[in-house]
């Protein structure tokens, strides 16, 4: 640097000095910075003649270009993610909406499922609160979740639950005799009553036990829909949680092996909101599930979890990428 140059650019820090002299010593005038997309007052550089947004550095994932401003990433979107959704609060479609048509049978055997689901929980849980069994977990207000995700799946798909999933397993034709014997861990309970009631699981019906040691089954979805890929399967494995359930570090190990290993496993967040006497506020600040999906590489949407065509579609397309695209995909159900 030439001595000329050192002389202006100390001239210079001493002007902008003197003019902030209050911002930097008077507690009174200082305001709260907000680092995002500031730009403060800075030196230019005099020396470099080379245009910085022409330079480039070689990093992992590909090359990046150097920017000139510091500029923070900021901790939320501007923008919440939407949430999609196919019926109105009537139940009627929405104009332009974009959703899978199903037939009249299809829709009424849907809802059927899910009156069944309500019914069967209802007695359950009553049987549980009359002391009759020792534990039981309802769907209460998660009946389209269950039925409508398990009927965009294919029977070749390998279902990894929490515990509030039952209704998939009734559709894939689980009897009610035989939620009955798991229950009630009667000698014909295929788990020969070596599990707590409600901990359902059937290989017939390509359900894994379920787990209530909350999320570890995220991992062993992931796992096993490797698996079916390497045995070139047309099928995908599809794990189910709650948002209990992301703020575990087995979903941010599953979804980050998941990417990196292209796996084809459904994610689906049923984000109830608490996590038993937990509220989502207490377990984190971004924008629900959704956006977690983006930091690891996989492919998110947030769907309207009373809205069963929604769910249907974008269970549907979802599997549909997963399986022929050999990729994850996370849906977080409001
Ligand atoms: C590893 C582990 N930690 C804690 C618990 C106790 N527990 C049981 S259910 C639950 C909350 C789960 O909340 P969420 O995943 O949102 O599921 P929801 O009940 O809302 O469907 C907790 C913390 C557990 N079963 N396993
Ligand atoms: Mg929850």
């Amino acid at each position: 640097m030439s001595m000329n140059t050192m002389i202006r650019k100390s001239t210079t820090i001493l002007t902008y000095f003197k003019s902030n002299y209050n911002n930097f010593f008077s507690t009174s005038t200082r305001r709260k910075p907000n680092l995002t997309n500031h730009h403060p007052r800075r030196f230019n550089s005099t020396t470099s003649p080379n245009p910085i947004h022409d330079q480039v550095i070689d990093f992992p994932g590909g090359n990046l270009k150097f920017i000139p401003q510091m500029t923070f990433l900021s901790e939320s979107q501007q923008h919440r993610v939407p949430c999609y959704r196919v019926l109105d609060d009537n139940g009627e479609p929405i104009f332009g909406t974009d959703f899978v048509q199903v037939s009249e049978d299809f829709a009424v055997k849907m809802y059927n499922n899910m009156v069944a689901l309500q019914t069967m929980d209802t007695i359950f849980y009553e049987a549980q609160r009359q002391g009759r069994i020792s534990f039981y977990v309802t769907t209460n207000g998660e009946e389209a979740i269950n039925i409508a995700s398990a009927a965009a799946l294919s029977m070749n798909d390998v279902i990894f639950p929490q515990y509030r999933e039952q209704g998939v397993l009734l559709w894939r034709g689980f009897t009610l005799q035989e939620f009955a014997n798991q229950c009630f861990s009667n000698k014909f309970d295929n788990g020969k009553g070596r599990q707590m009631p409600a901990h359902y699981g059937s290989n017939k019906h390509n359900y894994m036990n379920v787990a209530s040691t909350v999320a570890t089954q995220i991992p062993h979805a992931v796992g096993a829909a490797y698996s079916l890929k390497m045995d070139k399967k047309d099928a995908c494995a599809v794990t189910y949680f709650g948002d209990g359930g992301s703020s575990e570090g087995d979903f941010h190990a599953g979804l980050n092996f998941a990417a990196v290993m292209e796996a084809p496993v459904i994610f689906i967040c049923r984000n109830n909101g608490w996590a038993i006497s937990t509220p989502t506020s207490d377990q984190f600040r971004s924008d629900g599930i959704v956006v977690k999906g983006q930091a690891y590489g996989v492919r998110s949407i947030r769907v309207d979890g009373n809205d069963a065509l929604a769910i249907y579609s974008a269970v549907q397309a979802a599997r549909q990428m997963a399986v022929s695209e050999e990729r994850p995909i996370l849906i977080e159900v409001k």
